[in-house]
């Protein structure tokens, strides 16, 4: 166990180190800073979100025969996301599966039939696409494909 921890600290660290591929979990440390920072430091990163690092890489991927899942930059499946209310974030999607998708950020309350933002048809084999979404709540939100509903989805947590 011991050993097992220490060796995920220190991927951590050298994932870390190597420039932070991972945006999703960037995008979570910067939440835990704020709630924690005084109203000056918000502002401060407030001014570095319109620097563009609000990106959320979410791919589909087939995990399975015929099993798809959202997958992060790091390969987490269906990943929980954070987001900060009042901000643009750009979901940048790849599919590189067979079948088309199509990403619908849904109310977590009405689960999916609810439908609040959606993204283009995501195409089979396609280059990556972009969908900016930005809500003004906070609250739990949820996402999930039009497609694979059972198999594609995941939640949204949006902090002020
Ligand atoms: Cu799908």
């Amino acid at each position: 166990m011991v050993k097992k921890f220490t060796v995920y600290l220190l991927l951590l660290i050298i994932g870390a180190a190597s420039a932070m591929p991972f945006q999703i979990s960037a995008g979570q440390s910067t939440g835990e800073e704020n709630e924690t920072s005084p109203n000056g430091s918000n502002n401060m990163s407030k001014t570095g979100a319109m620097s563009g690092n609000n990106t959320i890489g979410l791919n589909a991927a087939e995990v399975g025969e015929e099993q798809y899942r959202w997958v992060d930059s790091s390969g987490a499946e269906n990943p929980p996301l954070a987001l900060k209310a009042n901000t643009e974030y750009t979901f940048v999607i790849s599919n590189p599966t067979d079948e088309e998708h199509e990403l619908i950020i849904d109310s977590a309350a009405e689960g999916k039939v609810s439908e609040i933002a959606k993204s283009d048809e995501i195409e089979p084999q396609s280059e990556d696409i972009e969908f900016k979404f930005k809500t003004d709540k906070a609250g739990e939100l949820g996402y999930h494909c039009e497609y694979h509903p059972d198999m594609m989805n995941g939640t949204i947590k949006v902090t002020q």
